[in-house]
């Protein structure tokens, strides 16, 4: 009879200590998790998103393509102010030299840009 209760007793503690361990692999295997679902969101805007280089006195590149719901990073690299101007008004950002803007393309149509102050400088943008 004795041996049994304690048999019992040894089995329950041993169980105990493999609940404990499993808790601690529980908490790795979710903090890797969270990692993976980091690097998830990275990989989402870079598909999504483009560069648009602004010159003295050009787009690069001419055509432009980005993914509904996707960023536009603009940079004006000439040395006089320009705009990235839609043909529709929808956007409407204008750079001072140096400067650069990020851009969110939502509800945006496929349609050419230009800027504002030099009418020879136009572009065409895909929304997919
Ligand atoms: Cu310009």
């Amino acid at each position: 009879m004795h041996r049994r209760w304690i048999g019992a007793l040894a089995a329950v503690f041993a169980l105990s200590l493999l609940g404990a361990a499993c808790g601690g692999d529980d908490t790795d295997a979710d903090q890797g998790g969270s990692t993976t679902g980091g690097d998830t969101a990275s990989e989402t805007e870079d598909v999504g998103g483009a560069d648009l280089t602004i010159a003295d006195f050009f787009f690069s590149p001419k055509d432009l393509t980005v993914s509904d719901g996707g960023t536009i990073t603009v940079f004006n690299n000439g040395e006089t102010s320009h705009t990235f101007t839609t043909d529709d008004g929808a956007i409407d950002e204008t750079l001072g030299a140096g400067e650069e803007v990020e851009v969110e393309i939502s509800g945006v149509e496929s349609q050419d840009f230009h800027c504002r102050f030099h009418s020879q400088m136009t572009g065409t943008l895909t929304v997919q």
